[in-house]
Order: C-alpha cells, then sequence, then structure tokens
C-alpha cells in the first residue's frame, strides 16, 4: 500500500522493531548514493535473529522524512534494536526519544561502534535501556530473548573468524521508500555510486585493520577476527547474481582489502575462474602495502577487474603522514601513483578500461602549514585518473587523535553534530577559510608550482569535499 506521496504504508507483524538509521528522507529521495547504502550490521544480526525464530519488522530513519511520520508507525511495539554509530547517534538519540513517549514500557535496546567508542555519551540517555558494547553475533538472540538477565551496560561476544557468519539474508535490509527510487534501487542489492554499473553488491570479507593511524586506529575497538573465506565470498557473490541478480559490480567494503598476501593470492586465482562473471569491484589499499607487494597488486588488478582502487592517501607531505601515525611515506604515495598511471595507460593501449583511483585525502589536520596542504593537492594532480574524495579532519570518538582533541576541548564535533555537511568546522583553531579558499582554487599557482604541464589540469577539488 502507498500513500499520496508514493511511499509505503507501514503494517505491523511482530512486537519487536528494528529502527535502521541515518538522516531523514535518505531512502526517499537521497542527497547521494552513499547515504542510501545498507547496514550490513542491521543485515548481520537480523539474519540470525530470524535463524533463531525471532521475527522483528523493520523501519528506517532514513525511510521517513519527518519525526513525526517515523512516532505515527511506533505504536505497539515493545521492543526496539538499534546499531549506533557515531554518525548515527544524533538520529539513534531522537528515535529511542521518540520511542519512548509512544511506548513508555517499551525497551531501548542499543549496540554499534558509537557504544563502543562513546559509553558515556550513550550512559547519560536514560531513553537507552541496554547498551552493548563491541559484537553482537554471539549475544543477540539472548538478549532480545532475556534481556531482563543483562545489566544496563554489557560486552557484547563476537565470532572468531567471518567464517561462522551466516550470509546476510538481505531482504531483511529497508527498501527504498519512494516509488521514484525503487525504480532505480535495485534491493535487496544496492543501487549505483558512479565506480561500476548497478545493481551493486556491497560485501565485506575482512573486518579489521591492523594498522594505528591516529584519526582511526579500528584495531583499538574492533576485535580481531578471521578473514571470510575466498570460497564464501565467491558463493554469496554467485548467489545474488542467480537470485536477484544479473549483478553488475561489486563495492568491497573491507577497511582494508589489500591485507594477507596468501588471501590474495587465492582471490587471484579463484575469482576470475569460479565467479559467474569477473564483476569489477572498488576495494581498499594502502600505499606502503602495494610498494611492499607490486606485483600481487598489478595481477589483481589486471585479472580480477579490480578497477576502482581506493587508498588513504590522507596528504602528500611526510611531516603530516608522520603526525597522522599513517606508516605511509611521500615516496610511498608516489610510487603507487605511478604504477597505478603506468598499469592505466598500458591497459587503455589495450583497449581495455583503465583502474581508477578513490582517492581519500585530509585537509585542516590541526598542525598542518598552507606548504603541506598545497603538497597534498599536487600529490592529487599527479594522478591521471581518480576520484578525490577529500574531507576536513573529523575527531572521531575512539581514535587516538579524535579522543586527544575532544579531551583538549578541541573538538567542533558534538553529539547532535557528528557530521552534517561537507564544509563543517570540526576542529578549533583550524583556519577554515584557507582551506575554502584552496579549494576554490585561489592558491592554484602554488599548487601548480613544479608540476608538469598536463598535470595542472583543473580538477573540481571543492565539488569533491564529501561529508566527514
Ligand atoms: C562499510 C562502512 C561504511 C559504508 C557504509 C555504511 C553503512 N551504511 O553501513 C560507508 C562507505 C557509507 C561509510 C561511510 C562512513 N563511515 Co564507515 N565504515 C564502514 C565499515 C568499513 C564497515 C561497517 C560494517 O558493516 N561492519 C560490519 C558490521 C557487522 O559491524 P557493525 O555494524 O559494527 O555491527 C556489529 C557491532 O557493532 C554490534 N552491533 C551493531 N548493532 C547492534 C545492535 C545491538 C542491539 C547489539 C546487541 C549489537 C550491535 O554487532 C554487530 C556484529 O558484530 C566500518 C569499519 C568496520 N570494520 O566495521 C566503518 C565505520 C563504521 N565508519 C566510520 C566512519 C567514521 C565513516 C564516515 C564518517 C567516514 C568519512 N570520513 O566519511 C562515513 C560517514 C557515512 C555517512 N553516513 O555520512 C567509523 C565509525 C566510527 C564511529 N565511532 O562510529 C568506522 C567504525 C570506521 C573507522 N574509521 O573507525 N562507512
Ligand atoms: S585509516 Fe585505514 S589503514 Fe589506517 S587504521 Fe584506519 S582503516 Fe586502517
Amino acid at each position: 500500500m502507498w500513500d499520496f506521496l508514493g511511499r509505503k504504508r507501514h503494517k505491523r507483524t511482530s512486537d519487536i522493531l528494528w529502527l535502521d538509521l541515518g538522516d531523514l528522507g535518505d531512502l526517499v529521495n537521497p542527497d547521494g548514493p552513499h547515504e542510501q547504502w545498507q547496514d550490513h550490521g542491521l543485515g548481520l544480526l537480523r539474519t540470525i535473529l530470524h535463524q533463531n525464530g525471532i521475527q522483528t519488522d523493520v523501519l528506517s530513519t532514513r525511510a521517513v522524512t519527518s519525526w513525526d511520520e517515523l512516532r505515527r508507525q511506533l505504536p505497539g511495539y515493545r521492543m526496539v534494536l538499534m546499531n549506533v554509530r557515531s554518525y548515527t547517534y544524533p538520529s539513534g538519540l531522537k528515535a529511542a526519544q521518540i520511542f519512548k513517549e509512544v511506548n513508555p514500557d517499551g525497551l531501548v535496546i542499543t549496540g554499534g561502534m558509537h557504544a563502543t567508542v562513546a559509553l558515556d555519551e550513550m550512559e547519560a540517555v536514560p531513553a537507552f535501556d541496554k547498551i552493548c558494547q563491541g559484537p553482537g553475533e554471539n549475544v543477540i538472540v539472548d538478549v532480545v530473548r532475556n534481556p531482563d538477565q543483562f545489566p544496563r551496560v554489557f560486552l557484547g561476544q563476537g565470532s572468531r573468524s567471518m567464517a561462522e557468519w551466516p550470509t546476510i539474508d538481505r531482504t531483511l535490509w529497508p527498501q527504498p521508500a519512494s516509488r521514484r527510487l525503487k525504480r532505480s534501487f535495485n534491493w535487496p542489492l544496492e543501487p549505483e555510486c558512479g565506480w561500476g554499473p548497478p545493481p551493486v553488491v556491497t560485501i565485506l570479507t575482512s573486518r579489521v585493520c591492523p594498522w594505528q593511524c591516529v584519526f582511526c586506529n579500528e584495531n583499538s575497538y574492533i576485535p580481531n577476527m578471521g578473514r571470510r573465506p575466498v570460497d564464501m565470498v565467491i558463493d554469496e557473490l554467485n548467489y545474488l547474481d542467480e537470485t536477484y541478480g544479473p549483478v553488475g559490480s561489486v563495492v568491497i567494503h573491507d577497511s582494508m582489502f589489500f591485507q594477507n598476501p596468501s588471501w590474495l593470492e587465492e582471490w587471484l586465482e579463484k575469482y576470475p575462474r569460479r565467479a559467474n562473471k569477473v564483476w569489477p569491484y572498488w576495494a581498499a589499499a594502502r600505499s606502503d602495502t602495494v610498494r611492499q607487494w607490486p606485483q600481487l597488486y598489478e595481477a589483481l588488478i589486471r585479472e580480477t577487474n579490480w578497477n576502482t582502487i581506493s587508498i588513504g592517501f590522507e596528504s602528500g607531505s611526510d611531516r603530516i603522514l608522520r603526525l597522522l601515525n599513517k606508516e605511509c611515506t611521500e615516496d610511498d604515495n608516489l610510487f603507487t601513483i605511478e604504477l597505478t598511471n603506468r598499469i592505466g595507460d598500458d591497459m587503455e593501449r589495450q583497449g581495455k578500461a583503465a583502474p581508477k583511483f578513490w582517492a581519500n585525502i585530509m585537509l585542516g589536520i590541526p598542525g598542518e602549514l598552507p606548504e603541506d596542504a598545497f603538497k597534498t593537492l599536487r600529490m592529487l594532480k599527479t594522478m591521471k585518473r581518480v576520484f578525490p574524495s577529500i574531507s576536513f579532519y573529523a575527531p572521531y570518538p575512539g581514535s587516538a587523535l579524535g579522543n586527544q582533541l575532544i579531551a583538549e576541548g578541541k573538538s567542533l564535533m558534538s553529539k547532535d553534530n557528528y557530521h552534517r555537511f561537507p564544509d563543517d568546522e570540526k576542529v578549533k583553531g583550524v583556519d577554515y577559510s584557507f582551506y575554502r579558499a584552496l579549494l576554490a582554487g585561489r592558491y592554484d599557482d602554488e599548487v601548480n608550482r613544479g608540476l608538469a604541464n598536463y598535470q595542472k589540469r583543473d580538477i573540481d577539488f571543492a565539488g569533491a569535499l564529501t561529508k566527514a
């Protein structure tokens, strides 16, 4: 049933609700493609619940355009479950408060990254009845069955390896919520985002990144776990292709795909042979690992159709890379850029599509000088084929530098504003007017200094600024 705005009416089938979080309207009339991506935490945990005989409904703050619209859908639920990340904390908080107003005796059970990294913020909110820190796959069934047996804050339990995870039942993901979006979404697969043809499959093969970049350092709060076996990944892609496809392209959502050479060698051997089609894919690497295993990198690009290579270059200046504990150098970045340019030229000569960088760049890092920022943009210009993804450094809780800046009172990110707009100011003392002028091209002469003529091309840096 659709309402007069072309939105589906909600019918309650269980008294337990999973509420998907994100900005209002992202599944109605989205701002951009990344806002539409599905939540694997939700998908995994709902799959486990349903396989254990616990049915749940799903609603999404992204599928409504006002809080009143959400409020109207909440009566009658005795429990709501939510995956709260720092960037979805504002919507999680508001939704929990509304749920309690509508169902004063109902239980709000939360887990997710924010509960792990910013427990104090969540503990201070009475609307959060239960808060699970850490992984939830081996605890979710018990907590939903017997919530009273758990203290308000408890530690979750994860699997030792992703091999133990069931295949996500993607029909448990929220649906696009307008007739218009439904046409382009390809649910339960996902929409095109500019990296490869639709329908898109997002998938995780690993969860943990062992490095310790101070703006991220995932391994300080995501427990170590084994990688999903190559055969399971390929089987799932083939299943999705046969059931909901034909699949157009794949996004491997791992924080760090290009690690564990033995896994990658097996992928190199099996993906071209066993996958229904060698779908092009997006996946992440680091410039130091590319320099360490260049042959493996090149073979993966050429033989497995790894055609969008996400690299956290972050900065073109050694001074800043050291400050970030990135453990990559200007030389590592240059090596990776030159190698990828060369592979791309060669593939084009053979009539094939060249690989493109998805280049993650940060500006506005405390301590950065104008010359560091010029070097960063200069580095971007040496990439022949690139989607620049530039953001102003954001001090997220959980990361070493984020925690430090929060403790020093220098973070401008508040719990109502973990991320709102690409050009939000995030740290006190950073001269954002300089960065806006830089991105608008006012320092192009400085940036272009020393570059070859062909590298002086205009890149829309301001348009490449993303939410962070
Ligand atoms: C895929 C991904 C994305 C995707 C898709 C996001 C989506 N819709 O799901 C995209 C690319 C869009 C994205 C973007 C961003 N991301 Co992101 N992303 C990830 C990534 C790599 C994987 C997420 C995932 O699926 N994990 C696997 C699932 C199974 O884990 P999970 O969701 O955490 O759920 C588990 C537990 O938390 C727990 N749990 C969850 N919910 C519940 C509920 C209950 C009741 C219980 C008991 C347990 C429980 O159990 C689950 C199973 O163990 C993670 C890193 C990681 N390895 O997890 C970063 C991560 C989540 N992202 C992060 C960030 C910072 C961002 C960005 C802000 C980055 C940027 N600078 O642009 C943007 C913001 C997006 C936005 N909306 O604006 C941070 C979040 C930090 C934080 N404190 O919350 C992470 C942790 C990476 C990091 N650097 O530390 N991201
Ligand atoms: S920024 Fe990338 S390499 Fe560094 S810790 Fe995070 S995921 Fe790992």
